[in-house]
């Protein structure tokens, strides 16, 4: 089956649209896919960790808001190349004939047809662009150049040019321009050039080099065929030095990358039989998720990735609920790399908490690239205190999937240590039902269309088990608590708190309610908003979303789907009524309702779902993937066929799976890693196989049946 995305599958032909679902990374830098020769506004390389800050303009400012802004820097764009004819007029028009992204070997083909007014003569164009995986500092580009009606001399100038960041005004999602940048261009000689971008206020720095063997401006005679000619691009790490010694040549940053994407189709494969475009959305989907992560630690995956500058380039609770169970089950060490970075951001994160007025523990930012907090709306941010509960379900999700004790001793206990503290003190006890229950007051949930309520269900479930982990950890390894400090009376009063948390029910309705107050709001008006008021966070005051039950994603279902603690007849209700109240203005949410829908046999809306979940970016969904790509949706459809069609969970330590095929598929194999072992698992309508490909035999527990799989 070929594993490639070209333009002939997909609807739309927006140029910034395109440079978004083309966009090559790895994890260290991304590059839009722009057109070479015109450019764009969109145009550019993007870099994990890469940013500038700036002072946040608030009209009323108070105590303990946050102070900067931090925006991802947009870098030159690395693809774009001049060609002149022989009378020194540039070919200026550019026509995109195809495009085609190679998933097997990483490599992105675009194709133009280019000419000029004073000629109207023409050429072809053809630019290979491919990331080096391994090392990952080097893109390998090849420049093809064919005569069309136009076969003289031509000549080929590359440079890196500096892209205008543009202000985009209206809408919260895109990126602040940054217009604090200084640039500094060598040309040590004519085959290289270095420029280095230096931020004037976070005072950080960045190298990229072009190189070609040759010359950077060279000319060629067209009339004896085809010329080809190729560049290497470094990007250094911030603050880091390119070198241009020794670089690869393109073929071998082509071998790099198609050996790396070998390498990760072999451990992470997903097939479906039986509905070859939704196979093809999904390994888009798993390979743009990779591209986008940071594998060092130091970096993590923003809501864009590196695929563009929406959301600034801030990295949220995305990461963990939705991206690195990926990773967990199939590439535990980039998993593992994503905790190091929330390690490495724990005193930024303590300063936060301190902000927001706890005394103890620490509170991770709700946006952030470099550790300080960067939302400066603390009601639909800052707030959403259940991020430290997200990052620690993040950590036992990964120790339980591998048993890395040496991870949770030198990093994992302390996250979930200091965020317990923060729970523990944040909280606290009020009589309700006649029995002293934990509180939190005036916090808001996963749900951005309800902000500053007391008791999200889903922000104290989770909490609940961020307290009782915390215990499990302080019992297992004693010795790492006292190091951390913990007393006896710190842990008792965790694990008491765990088992006071209040967790709003309805009686009547027989659900759990959201928050305390959510179902004395009136319903929002559906019947009566038009379609193009959608989503609703661009036409209306939040005030206003605020009064009514509107949910832009899952909140409280975000929950079941995590615990599977309910009555299936219970989470049938809840289901049909969070349904109804749901817009889905968050990319976040459908993947849970599809795998939730999945779980309770809710066959036709699992797989409606699904199909949107799958091929958000493909079809354009949110009408913005020009600002990038939606990556936690892109791991949200991966958790979708895993642990909702696949029905995946890992409970008392132990692997469980179900088997809930949509109707429409006559296979789903899905490999996994599990424990050491590398599993495949083969779903078919009537059976689940499981095959241990490396490792030791397994327990799993297929459909319900205990199992020594082998
Ligand atoms: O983190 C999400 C949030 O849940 C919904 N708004 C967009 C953010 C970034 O993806």
């Amino acid at each position: 089956m070929s594993n490639s995305i070209s333009l002939n599958d997909l609807k739309s032909r927006d140029p910034s649209y395109l440079e978004t679902i083309f966009s090559l990374a790895n994890g260290h830098f991304g590059i839009r896919a722009s057109d070479p020769i015109i450019g764009s506004d969109t145009a550019g390389t993007v870099v994990n960790g890469f940013y500038e800050i700036s002072k946040i303009i608030y009209g009323e400012k108070a105590f303990g808001y946050a102070d900067n802004n931090q925006t991802i820097v947009k870098l030159p764009d690395l693809r774009t190349i001049n060609i002149y004819d022989n009378q020194g007029n540039k070919f200026d028009i550019s026509n995109l004939k195809t495009e085609s992204l190679n998933m097997n070997t990483g490599l992105l083909t675009s194709t133009y047809e280019l000419s000029n007014n004073i000629s109207g003569k023409t050429i072809e164009l053809t630019v290979n662009s491919t990331l080096q995986q391994s090392d990952n500092q080097m893109v390998g580009l090849r420049y093809e150049i064919k005569p069309l009606s136009y076969s003289g001399n031509i000549k080929l100038t590359k440079h890196l040019n500096i892209v205008a960041s543009v202000d985009t005004v209206g809408d919260p999602r895109r990126a602040k321009a940054v217009k604090t940048l200084e640039y500094q261009k060598d040309n040590p000689n004519s085959h290289q050039e270095i420029l280095t971008t230096t931020t004037k206020k976070s005072k950080m720095s960045l190298q990229m080099a072009i190189y070609a063997k040759d010359s950077l401006e060279k000319e060629y005679d067209l009339s004896n065929g085809k010329v080809v000619f190729d560049v290497i691009g470094v990007v250094s790490e911030p603050n880091g030095k390119v070198s241009t010694n020794d670089l690869p040549s393109f073929e071998k940053i082509v071998n790099d990358s198609t050996n790396f994407w070998s390498d990760f189709w072999e451990r992470s494969e997903v097939k479906i039989t039986g509905d070859d475009s939704l196979n093809q959305a999904l390994h888009f989907n798993l390979f743009q998720l990779t591209s986008s992560s940071g594998r060092d630690g130091k970096t993590n995956i923003s809501a864009k990735g590196l695929s563009g500058t929406g959301y600034d380039g801030h990295y949220f609770w995305d990461t963990e609920m939705y991206m690195s169970p990926f990773f967990t089950y199939t590439n535990p060490e980039i998993a593992k790399n994503l905790i190091k970075y929330r390690y490495s951001i724990l005193e930024d994160s303590k300063k936060t908490a301190r902000a927001a007025g706890v005394d103890e523990g620490v509170l991770f930012p709700w946006r952030t690239i470099g550790g300080p907090e960067a939302s400066s709306y603390f009601p639909a941010g800052t707030a959403q205190y259940h991020i430290n509960a997200d990052i620690s379900y993040a950590v036992a999700r990964y120790y339980r999937a591998t048993n890395d004790e040496d991870l949770i001793k030198k990093y994992g206990m302390e996250i979930i240590i200091e965020t317990a503290r923060f729970w523990n003190s944040l909280g606290s006890y009020s009589k309700i039902n006649g029995k002293d229950q934990f509180c939190f007051f005036d916090v808001t949930g996963p749900d951005e269309y309800t902000a500053i309520v007391n008791n999200n269900y889903y922000t104290n479930r989770m909490a609940k088990f961020n307290l009782g982990f915390a215990v499990e950890l302080i019992d297992k390894f004693p010795e790492k608590a006292t190091e951390l400090g913990v007393t006896t009376e710190e842990r008792n009063n965790f694990l008491k708190e765990s088992k006071s948390i209040y967790l709003p029910y309805d009686s009547e309705k027989k659900i759990n309610e959201q928050d305390d107050s959510a179902f004395n709001k009136p319903i929002w008006p559906f019947e009566t908003t038009p379609k193009e008021n959608y989503p609703l966070l661009l036409h209306y005051h939040p005030l206003r979303i605020y009064r009514y039950q509107v949910n832009k994603q899952a909140d409280t279902l975000l929950a079941d789907f995590l615990f599977d603690d309910i009555t299936k007849e219970q989470l049938i209700r809840e289901y049909d009524y969070y349904e109804k109240i749901t817009t889905h203005d968050s990319s976040l949410s459908r993947s849970i309702f599809s795998a939730l829908a999945a779980r309770i046999g809710l066959k036709n809306k699992a797989y409606s779902y699904f199909m949107d979940t799958v091929k958000t970016d493909l079809i354009d969904l949110q009408k913005n993937t020009q600002d990038g790509l939606h990556i936690a949706n892109l791991g949200g459809s991966w958790l979708t066929v895993v642990s909702g069609f696949g029905g995946l969970q890992v409970k008392n330590g132990s692997l469980t799976i179900a088997n809930h095929l949509p109707d429409e598929w006559k296979k789903l194999s899905i490999r996994l890693q599990f424990q050491g072992r590398l599993l495949e698992i083969n779903y078919l309508p009537s059976k689940i196989d499981v095959s241990i490909l490396s490792g030791e035999p397994l327990k799993i527990i297929v459909d319900g049946v205990c199992r020594k799989d082998s």
